[in-house]
């Protein structure tokens, strides 16, 4: 096992079962035009942590790690989106809305691709998710029992929405969780902030959280 420092005690992993799990990184919340923008959000915040995602993907890709990449995204037809999804307030766009980058959050379209300096490698796994939970309703779980993992660690965005509730789901299901506090991030700094400290209160309820460099430095 190797150790990294990290709040709010050491991080136990091992490289042979952990998981690196790069959540929705795709062009619809990183890009102007998208759904992210649609909704009123400054996308900025979110363009500034793209060359450490993309350190951390090639660390974890030196090390051997598995890594996973998630988009969320709808079927053409939206039979998968429920209406209380698409319905709820007053974007500009809604989901399955033609925009700048096709239609809004739809697999195949532009804009539900992942941004192209964090394209994901042959081979590695691309989980298409319908929800903002990475497991509800995909093929994750089986994906990462046949592969022996046990230890996860999170970046993406957004912090408190897809990257939290994925890392609730994970941690209710055995995986010893670590947030990458600088490869993660929200439109909204206090949220980020305040589900990081969620998620590491009470000795680490959810689980761990470390900055990509000390990341790094545990994985060389
Ligand atoms: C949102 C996400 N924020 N990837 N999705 O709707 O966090």
């Amino acid at each position: 096992m190797k150790t990294m420092t990290a709040t709010p005690f050491d991080y136990a992993f091992d490289l042979a079962t952990t998981a690196l799990i790069v959540i929705d990184m795709q062009r619809d919340f990183i890009e102007a035009g998208g759904f992210g923008a649609a909704l009123g959000n400054d996308v900025t915040r979110l363009q500034a942590i793209v060359p450490t995602v993309a350190r951390l993907i090639g660390g974890a890709r030196a090390a051997g790690l598995m890594v996973v990449h998630t988009r969320e995204c709808h079927r053409p037809d939206l039979s998968d989106l429920p209406p209380a999804k698409r319905d709820r307030g007053n974007p500009a766009l809604r989901i399955g809305d033609p925009g700048p980058m096709g239609r809004l959050l739809i697999a195949g379209e532009p804009g539900a691709d992942i941004l192209p300096e964090l394209a994901p490698a042959p081979g590695e796994l691309v989980i298409d998710k319908p929800g903002k939970g990475a497991f509800y309703a995909t093929g994750l779980s089986g994906a990462l029992q046949a592969r022996g993992i046990r230890q996860i660690l999170f970046a993406g965005v957004t912090t408190e929405v897809c990257v939290q509730t994925t890392m609730r789901e994970a941690n209710d299901r055995g995986y010893d969780c670590l947030i990458v506090t600088d490869a993660t991030e929200s439109y909204f700094p206090e949220f980020k902030a305040a589900a990081i400290a969620m998620m590491t209160a009470q000795q680490g309820i959810v689980g761990w959280a470390a900055p990509s460099d000390a990341v790094l430095e545990a994985l060389d």
